[in-house]
């Protein structure tokens, strides 16, 4: 059976959750045929890298989906591309702030997703749930866990193929701030599995 890891975020910036790994721990072992590896990985610029790295090592997946939360987004968002800068508002959660400075010096600008985004988001639209592509993946510590991914598959495994999906916040992180948009945890987890069914069906974009 062909295997998927996919990883969510531990909770940051002062929540007490992060709706990526609340959805990724929710799914099923087996989707159409596909064993998935659920990961929870930490919201640290200087450790994302080498943990996808030691990851990918341990698990050799045919496919890589790191899912992570983005506050102010009511849909979920494929991202198509990762850039090579780093530059929060706040702190990781070791403590660093990156004010502005490239990921890796000797990478290029940016990378696109080698999954099809806009195939995923039409299968999470089929299943009820909005979706759109998303052309930036911010500068904090999700854009840099997509650049090590996209970089790490291109220089030592050309045959597995990734992209990073933001989910918005759950209805229930958003209770004390009705203003901010969130959405029902199953319809996230029905959106996440939409988009793993496109993997069997769609080679290479
Ligand atoms: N969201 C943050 C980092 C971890 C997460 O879930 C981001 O969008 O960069």
């Amino acid at each position: 059976m062909k295997k998927l890891l996919i990883t969510g975020f531990e909770p940051f910036g002062g929540d007490c959750d992060n709706a990526s790994w609340e959805a990724v721990s929710r799914l099923p072992d087996t989707i159409a045929e596909i064993s998935l590896c659920k990961r929870q990985v930490p919201v640290e610029y200087d450790r994302i890298g080498e943990v996808l790295r030691n990851l990918i090592d341990d698990i050799q997946p045919d496919w890589v989906i790191c899912v992570g939360q983005a506050a102010n987004r009511s849909a979920v968002t494929p991202e198509k591309v990762a850039i090579n800068w780093k530059c929060g508002s706040i702190a990781d959660n070791a403590g660093i702030l990156y004010k502005g400075e490239v990921i890796r010096p000797d990478g290029p600008d940016g990378y696109f997703s080698t999954l099809p985004v806009e195939k995923m988001v039409e299968a999470m639209r089929n299943a009820g749930v909005p979706a759109q592509v998303s052309f930036t993946a911010g500068t904090y510590v999700c854009n840099t866990a997509l650049y090590e991914l996209l970089h790490e598959l291109r220089q030592a495994h050309p045959q597995v193929l990734g992209c990073f999906i933001h989910v918005p916040y759950l209805c229930r992180q958003v209770l004390d701030r009705p203003q901010s948009p969130s959405l029902p945890i199953d319809s996230i987890v029905t959106a996440l599995t939409a988009a793993v069914t496109c993997l069997n069906t769609e080679a290479e974009v």
